[in-house]
C-alpha cells in the first residue's frame, strides 16, 4: 500500500505565491515516479491579505488546523508597505516555529552543478556545509521595551535568552549530524569577547558538548571573522551551529557565496516530532520582484526535497535534488535572472519536474 502525506501548504506573500507552485509541481512529480500520494491543503493565512482582513496573521484555531498534518510547506512571509515586518514574522513563521517547538532550523550551502560562485575559482563540491541554526530564542526573544519614549532619554532594551535545554538540544544536533557526515567537523559561531554573558554560556555548553562527541573535530570562529571565512576559505567548513540570529545571517551570506540565495532551502525541524515541522526556502517575499514571474524556484523546490527526506521519502528527496542540479547544470535557457538566464519561475520548475520523472 502507498503512503499517504498529508502537507499544509502556506504560500504566504510575494514570491511565496509564485514559487510555491513549483515546488508542489516538483513535489507532485516525484510522488508518481516513487509511488507515493500527497494530500495537500492550502491555507490562505499567515499573510499581508489575511491581516488586512482580520487584524491578525492567523486564525484562531491556527494550532489544532496545522497541528494535525504531518509537515507544513511554506512560501515566505512579509509585506511591509501593509504590515510591519516585526509584526508578520512574529504573528506567524516565529509562532509556527516556538509553538510546534521547531528548534533546529538546518540549512544546507552547496555549491550546484551549473551554478558560478562570486568566489573566485570555486567549483562544485568545494562548498559543502550545513548550517544548523537555533529556531527558538536566543536573540529573538521579544522580551524588552521603551521607556522615555519622544524625549532626549529614551531608551530601549531587548534581551538574549539562553536556556541549558534550549541550547544543548540545538548543540546535540549539530554535534550528531556533525559525527554522521565523513568529514566529522563542527564549528561553533559565537562572539564571546563582546557578548559577555550569553555568548561565554553557549561556549561553555558547547565545549561540554564536544567532550561527549569525541570523534568529532570541534572549535569555533567569533561570528566576524567567521562571515570573513565564508567569503575566503567556504571549503573548510562542514557543519556550523549558531545562536538564531547569526544562524539567520550566515545561512544568507553562505547560499550568496554558493551563486545565489534563491536556491537555498531550509527545514524548520521538531526533531522529537511531537508537531509537524515546516520547509520552507532562505529568502523572503521580495516585494522588489514579486509578481513578475522571475523568482527562483530553486530554494523551494529543495526545500520539498528537505520535507520529503523528513518524512521517510528518502530516494524520493535526492531525486529532486539531482534534478535540480542536471536543469541548473544542462539547461541554462531556463534558468532565471538571478542565475544569469532569462528564464521563469513557471519555466525553471517545469523542467525540474520533468527531470524528476525521467
Ligand atoms: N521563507 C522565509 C521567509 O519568509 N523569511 C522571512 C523572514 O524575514 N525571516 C526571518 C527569519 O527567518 O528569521
Amino acid at each position: 500500500m502507498s503512503h499517504r502525506y498529508r502537507i499544509a501548504v502556506i504560500p504566504g506573500d510575494g514570491i511565496g505565491g509564485e514559487v510555491v507552485p513549483e515546488g508542489l509541481r516538483c513535489l507532485r512529480a516525484a510522488a508518481e515516479t516513487y509511488g507515493f500520494e500527497l494530500e495537500t491543503v492550502e491555507f490562505g493565512f499567515a499573510c499581508a491579505d489575511y491581516w488586512v482582513r482580520h487584524g491578525e496573521m492567523l486564525p484562531p484555531d491556527w494550532r489544532e488546523v496545522l497541528g494535525g498534518f504531518d509537515a507544513i510547506f511554506f512560501g515566505a512571509v512579509g509585506w511591509p508597505e501593509v504590515v510591519p515586518d516585526h509584526v508578520s514574522l512574529w504573528g506567524s513563521l516565529l509562532k509556527f516555529r516556538r509553538e510546534f517547538d521547531q528548534y533546529v532550523n538546518l540549512r544546507p550551502v552547496r555549491l550546484l552543478r551549473g551554478v558560478r560562485s562570486p568566489l573566485r575559482d570555486r567549483e562544485p563540491g568545494d562548498i559543502d556545509f550545513l548550517v544548523v541554526r537555533e529556531n527558538t530564542e536566543g536573540e529573538y526573544s521579544n522580551i524588552g521595551g521603551r521607556i522615555f519614549e519622544g524625549t532626549d532619554r529614551e531608551t530601549v532594551v531587548q534581551e538574549t535568552v539562553m536556556t541549558r535545554t534550549g541550547v544543548d538540544r540545538v548543540l546535540r544536533y549539530a554535534f550528531e549530524l556533525a559525527g554522521s557526515r565523513p568529514r566529522k567537523h563542527l564549528t561553533w559561531a559565537t562572539k564571546s569577547n563582546g557578548i559577555s554573558i550569553t555568548m561565554p554560556y553557549w561556549d561553555e555548553r558547547a565545549a561540554a558538548m564536544a567532550e561527549r562527541y569525541p570523534d568529532v573535530v570541534a572549535d569555533k570562529d567569533h561570528i566576524d571573522i567567521l562571515a570573513a571565512k565564508f567569503v575566503l576559505r567556504p571549503e573548510q567548513y562542514d557543519v556550523v551551529v549558531a545562536s538564531n540570529l547569526f544562524g539567520d545571517i550566515l545561512s544568507d551570506l553562505g547560499p550568496a557565496c554558493a551563486g545565489t540565495i534563491g536556491i537555498a532551502p531550509s527545514a524548520n525541524i521538531n526533531p522529537d516530532r511531537t508537531w509537524p515541522s515546516l520547509f520552507e526556502p532562505v529568502h523572503g517575499s521580495a516585494p522588489d520582484i514579486a509578481g513578475r514571474g522571475i523568482a527562483n524556484p530553486v530554494g523551494q523546490i529543495w526545500s520539498g526535497a528537505m520535507m520529503l527526506d523528513h518524512l521517510g521519502e528518502p530516494a524520493a528527496a535526492a531525486r529532486i535534488v539531482a534534478a535540480i542540479e542536471s536543469v541548473l547544470d544542462e539547461q541554462p535557457e531556463v534558468v532565471t535572472p538571478d542565475l544569469g538566464g532569462s528564464g521563469t519561475t513557471a519555466r525553471l520548475g517545469t523542467a525540474i519536474a520533468a527531470e524528476i520523472a525521467t
